[in-house]
């Protein structure tokens, strides 16, 4: 690579495994010293020498001080450039203890290596040519993703798909340009008209891309800070249980009396390979009890902030007011029905209302576990919906930085577009290049000391 970055000889160090109580550990080390200073630790020395490349062999972790032996570890020795970072790499996997960890990263220390920042390892491979800064940034979000849709995207990214997208871009862009320079050489040209028509339409095509994928950002958002379903109805409508069976334990209180749930309490389950954060809620209840109230007042907090909502409804009443306000806030996309006791009711009348209201619904006996995956299959199904996942729709935009370039780019093409009916070709000339190097600033042909900071910090330690 053409750039000029400051050459850092220190080797580097981290565990690359979750601290705690683990079967086994990594440990990865690189840097020019990685042999040799290992090579001290190692028992038998020898053997470690002579290891041929990305091979795995057994030995003994020592304290090359007190010659104690530490752990029975295995080794692999990668020779630069064939390495992750595309220096001297040495991985050491011994047993995941948190005393073994702490004494070999110390002996390590004490023997001339520094412990490794965040991200320290991906931003070697990257000054070393060992990937492009798009592939680096994919693979922190591969490692941090909260689901299946996040981890695709950045699968995208990582293969270079998204990389491509962005090339096309450009390259509509150049074209663009082309046309606008075109006409600024030679304005008395036939058809200038039509000309300037059709680029118009480019550019807002343009616009339309761009926002699209500020758009599918906004999707991956919701999942990543958690899609929330609000578990809501009547008193006793069965919502602690319809809780407790989606969760799979017995995390509320459940109980013939109203008013049981006070609180909201909030439970992770994994649902289409997606986060999602389920909520029992307060039944809604005209009460006079000032707990009670407070909890219901929580209730319509999630109704609100619910991306989607559960109405719970037993077989055996009308629909109450309650419930209707619930449905009226919610709108009737954003919420489907379980009918609960259908064990114990006659759920027809029910299902008849519900289906006039043109509420998807199922019914289900809430205190039978064997109806679990019925609930989750419903429940999942409308998640998907409210999603729209859809494969061909994986986007260009992983993190902020990504975000806030597009978001600086649409305001251009936003522009852009309210001069072009004026005769400013120059100008718009101008910021067609401009959006050019935020495109390239995207893809990383860049070299700035803190744009390369701020992408790596945000990696975990030990990659
Ligand atoms: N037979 C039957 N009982 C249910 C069903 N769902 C809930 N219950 C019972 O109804 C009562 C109230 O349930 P709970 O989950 O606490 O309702 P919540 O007030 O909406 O949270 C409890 O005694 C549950 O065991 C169901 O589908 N069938
Ligand atoms: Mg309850």
């Amino acid at each position: 690579m053409s750039m000029s970055f400051r050459e850092d000889n220190e080797t580097i160090a981290a565990l690359a495994t979750m601290q705690g109580k683990t079967a086994l550990a990594i440990i990865r080390i690189s840097g020019k010293k990685s042999f040799e200073i290992i090579k001290k630790c190692i028992f038998p020395e020898e053997k470690f020498v002579k290891a041929s490349p990305k091979t795995i062999n057994l030995y003994k972790f020592l304290n090359n001080q007190t010659k104690k032996i530490i752990d029975e570890i295995t080794a692999i020795k990668y020779e630069f450039p064939k390495s992750y970072t595309g220096e001297n790499m040495v991985e050491i996997i011994c047993h995941g203890s948190i005393v073994v960890i702490e004494e070999i990263l110390s002996i390590l220390n004490k023997n001339g290596i520094r412990f490794a920042k965040k991200g320290e390892f991906t931003r070697r491979a990257y000054i070393n040519g060992k990937m492009d800064l798009l592939k680096a940034e994919s693979i922190s979000q591969i490692i941090q993703c909260n689901g299946k849709w996040q981890y695709k995207n950045a699968m995208e990214m990582y293969s270079g798909a998204s990389k491509k997208k962005i090339k096309e871009m450009k390259n509509e862009i150049i074209e663009i340009l082309a046309e606008i320079e075109a006409q600024i050489e030679f304005p008395e040209e036939d058809d200038v008209k039509g000309k300037k028509k059709e680029n118009s339409k480019k550019i807002e095509k343009l616009l339309v891309k761009i926002e699209k994928e500020i758009e599918k950002r906004e999707k991956v958002k919701i999942i990543d800070s958690g899609f929330i379903i609000p578990l809501v109805g009547i008193p006793n409508a069965g919502k602690s249980s319809l809780f407790n069976l989606i969760i799979g334990f017995n995390r509320a209180i459940v109980h013939h009396e109203e008013g049981t749930t006070r609180d909201a309490i909030s439970e992770d389950v994994i649902i289409k390979g997606e986060k999602i954060k389920f909520i029992d809620t307060a039944g809604l209840n005209k009460t006079k009890n000032m707990i009670e109230i407070l909890g219901i007042k929580k209730t319509w907090e999630y109704i609100d902030q619910g991306n989607l909502v559960v109405l719970v409804t037993p077989a055996n009443n009308d629909i109450k007011d309650e419930e209707e306000r619930i449905i009226e806030l919610v709108g009737k996309e954003k919420i489907v029905a379980i009918i609960s006791k259908k064990d114990i009711n006659d759920t027809e009348k029910k299902k008849k209302i519900l289906k006039n209201l043109k509420i998807q619904f199922i019914e289900a006996c809430l205190i039978d576990e064997n109806e679990r995956s019925n609930i989750i299959d419903f429940i999942g199904s409308h998640i998907e919906e409210a999603l729209k996942l859809n494969e061909d729709e994986y986007g260009i935009i992983c993190n902020k930085r990504h975000e806030e370039i597009f978001l600086r780019i649409k305001k251009k093409v936003t522009e852009i577009i309210k001069k072009r009916d004026n005769n400013f070709e120059e100008i718009i000339s101008f910021e067609l290049k401009e959006i050019l190097n935020d495109l390239e600033e995207f893809i990383g042909e860049t070299n700035n000391e803190e744009i390369l900071d701020s992408i790596f910090s945000e990696f975990c330690i030990g990659k």
